[in-house]
């Protein structure tokens, strides 16, 4: 890792809010490779996950999290408390709002965890690609609460890219001189390996419904390079026969359109030619196991 110059900003940025307003979707583009993946489903993000943007003056390390909403549960409660962990341990908080709906109960229960900490905030509006009627009324609730708290304001689209340049300066401004964290050309802590599972896990919410997003899990257990074509061998661990079978589908369908997407994605993630070849599996409760959880590559 290079010396840094001495007039070079670096900090850690925790990108904060409620499910969906397009934190991963926000953090892709920023750091200008897809390492996070996005969809229309709830706790898509499971792992906390950093991005890094390297400029010749800083150097930002975005910290994706799941998003918070408010505990219902025991697990709730553990997710919240490592929000809280999150927030105290970066240099600064960016807390990105969905501009197409008025700030609602989510949105205030993020603020409230954030108004009892000291690490500094900026709010983000995002989405304003799309301009629904009632953007006056949006526009001021956010104000209110932006002003409630002295919270600085920028708004941009995490999906066009306007006004990122605008957040990224003010991101800067709010850090302090520091040293190199990562190699300037590193873009996520996060090994291809796993990247590689996330785009597979990405394509089944995609395209398949209900029970079935929440159930799996990735692992990717062979990765041969070639000098023409990289194999890569994964399985799809689920808790269910029922879930193989729609993950399968008819006469192998369903699995078929998974692969194919995904191994586009993973063709764009090596910028080489890609052959993958998915296995089902059931495993019946992985999601209360550690130990399974820890060897499918989570943070326990
Ligand atoms: P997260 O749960 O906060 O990480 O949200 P995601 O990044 O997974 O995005 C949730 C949904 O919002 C996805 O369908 C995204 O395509 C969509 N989305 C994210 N950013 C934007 C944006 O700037 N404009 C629009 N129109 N949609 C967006
Ligand atoms: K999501
Ligand atoms: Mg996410």
């Amino acid at each position: 890792i290079p010396q840094a110059p001495p007039e070079f900003k670096s900090g850690f940025i925790g990108i904060i809010g409620r499910p969906n307003v397009g934190k991963s979707t926000l953090m892709n583009q920023l750091v200008g490779q897809k390492i996070a993946i996005t969809s229309p489903v709830a706790q898509t993000t499971r792992n906390r996950l950093q991005g890094i943007l390297t400029t010749k003056d800083a150097q930002l390390i975005f910290v994706d999290t799941p998003g918070i909403h408010k505990p219902h549960h025991q697990l709730g409660e553990v997710l919240v408390q490592n929000a809280k962990i999150a927030i105290e341990s970066v240099d600064v908080v960016l807390f990105v709002v969905d501009a197409t709906t008025t700030c609602g109960a989510g949105d205030r229960y993020v603020a409230d965890l954030l108004s009892r900490s000291s690490t500094p905030v900026i709010l983000g509006l995002n989405k304003i690609d799309e301009q629904p009627p009632n953007f006056l009324e949006i526009d001021e609730s956010y104000t209110s609460l932006a002003d409630a708290q002295q919270w600085q304001t920028v708004k941009f689209s995490a999906i066009t890219g306007a006004g990122l340049s605008e957040l990224q300066q003010l991101l800067i401004q709010n850090l302090e001189p520091g040293p190199y964290y990562y190699p300037p050309d590193l873009v996520t802590d996060q090994p291809e390996r796993f990247i590689m599972g996330e785009l597979i896990r990405e394509q089944i919410l995609l395209l398949t419904r209900e029970e079935i997003p929440h159930s799996v899990a990735i692992s990717i257990d062979q990765v041969q390079e070639t000098p023409t074509i990289t194999r890569v061998m994964a399985t799809i661990h689920v808790e269910r026969d029922s879930q193989k079978g729609i993950l399968i589908g008819k006469g192998g369908s369903m699995l078929k359109a998974i692969g194919s997407a995904a191994r586009e994605q993973i063709q764009k993630l090596i910028a080489g030619k890609v052959y993958l070849e998915l296995f089902v599996k059931v495993q019946p409760k992985w999601r209360q196991s550690r130990i399974r959880l820890a060897e499918l590559g989570y943070r326990v």
